[in-house]
């Protein structure tokens, strides 16, 4: 893959790494860092990572030289990090030294301050709150479908069983072939129950993909992104699960062909936006915000905050399993200490906005279940 193809110019901003004086720590101790004034971030991921499609993606439209190293063909001299998730990226930590981060969500908020032009955050916050509360859907609930329908249906499980391992580092023949993608396909339909699917929460995932991609198709027919004429974080987070959605599993990508033209379109366009001149007043007015973004907004929060207040309840209470009711069905997954995380982290930005921001938001949120999250005496919790 060719990085340098969407870089105009180096708009990096607060970078401590391009300095001269770390340039030589560098050499030191890490790869050859050769014009250090143009070298591309370096990530590892796979095209059928739906963090690793988010994350280039948003380096595409912000014009951020990146050098996409495809998993498991990452020189040995690289950092290694604590939990392995894809995507990596190998960024300077305060040292300079290179380490090894990941979680897409608050990566992107770190280019935003390192990297300046082309935000994918709103400038208003309360937009920008909004934007968040999308981007956590798309990361934590859509991806419920994404894995659910991939390893749920023979049809699906057969194609990734062989696509899969083929995106790893070496050539296999059709016996590799066939036992790398048998224990692939074990692995992740063992993992099923981790994300809540299972038969009896089946229907109600895809009843809920269903009911997302109908109301985006219907956004699409007016709106060029979620929040107005540029994408923000959630386009990139509802993006980067729709690659899988809409582009490679059989089932649900039959599902978008019958019923969401537009939406397929724009998975296909939201890939490599190098070439949108994004403008300020490309966003929305946070005062008006269309009926068919709230419906969105409606529709995200019939579902996953009830899981967030579960989870949180869960973590609190020491139990391994979340066991609640969703949209009226029973649900039950693995407590997730990460999606506590996510909860603390849309409720330190509601509590950031002004009085007045505050009201904003709230009126967006109110008849959605996201209004639950952020209740008064609820918010400041610590949960
Ligand atoms: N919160 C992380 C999630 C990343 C993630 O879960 N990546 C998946 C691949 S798409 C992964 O590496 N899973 C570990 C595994 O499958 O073993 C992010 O936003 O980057």
């Amino acid at each position: 893959m060719e990085p340098a193809l969407c870089v105009n110019g180096d708009r990096r901003i607060g970078f401590p790494i391009y300095l001269p004086e770390y340039i030589g720590i560098m050499n030191a101790n890490l790869f050859e860092a050769g014009d250090s004034e143009l070298d591309p971030l370096s990530l590892i991921g796979v095209p059928g990572s739906p963090y690793t499609r988010k994350m280039v993606a948003v380096l595409r439209y912000r014009r951020i030289p990146y050098r996409l190293i495809f998993s498991g063909r990452e020189p040995a001299d690289f950092p290694t990090s604590k939990v392995r998730l894809l995507p990596t990226f190998y960024l300077p930590g305060a040292d300079g030294r290179l380490e090894a981060v990941t979680d897409s969500t608050p990566l992107i908020r770190r280019f935003e301050r390192e990297y300046e032009g082309r935000s994918v955050r709103p400038a208003n916050p309360v937009l920008a709150f909004l934007d968040s509360l999308l981007e956590d859907y798309g990361d934590e609930w859509l991806t419920k479908a994404m894995f659910h329908y991939r390893w749920a249906y023979r049809k699906d499980i057969d194609l990734a069983a062989g696509v899969l391992p083929s995106w790893g580092p070496r050539p296999l023949d059709d016996e590799a072939l066939a036992t790398v993608g048998k224990a692939i396909a074990e692995r992740q339909i063992s993992r099923l129950r981790y994300v809540g699917s299972s038969p009896r929460t089946g229907p109600m995932i895809e009843d809920s993909y269903v009911r997302f991609i109908d109301l985006f198709e219907r956004h699409l027919s007016q709106h060029r992104y979620l929040f107005g004429g540029r994408p923000g974080a959630g386009d990139f987070a509802v993006f980067g699960q729709l690659t899988q959605l809409v582009n490679v599993d059989p089932t649900p990508m039959a599902v978008a062909a019958a019923r969401a033209p537009r939406l397929f379109a724009w998975v296909g366009l939201t890939d490599d936006l190098c070439g949108l001149e994004p403008g300020e007043a490309d966003w929305f007015d946070p005062a008006a915000l269309p009926d068919t973004l709230l419906a969105i907004l409606k529709e995200s929060g019939r579902v996953y905050p009830p899981l967030l207040l579960a989870n949180a309840a869960a973590a609190t209470a020491g139990e391994a399993t979340v066991e609640t009711t969703i949209d009226g069905h029973a649900w039950s997954q693995q407590t997730f200490p990460y999606q506590v995380k996510c909860l603390a982290w849309l409720r330190a930005e509601y509590e950031a906005l002004s009085a007045g921001e505050r009201t904003m938001a709230d009126a967006a949120l109110a008849g959605t279940g996201w209004a639950a999250l952020f209740s008064r005496g609820v918010a400041s919790s610590s949960a």
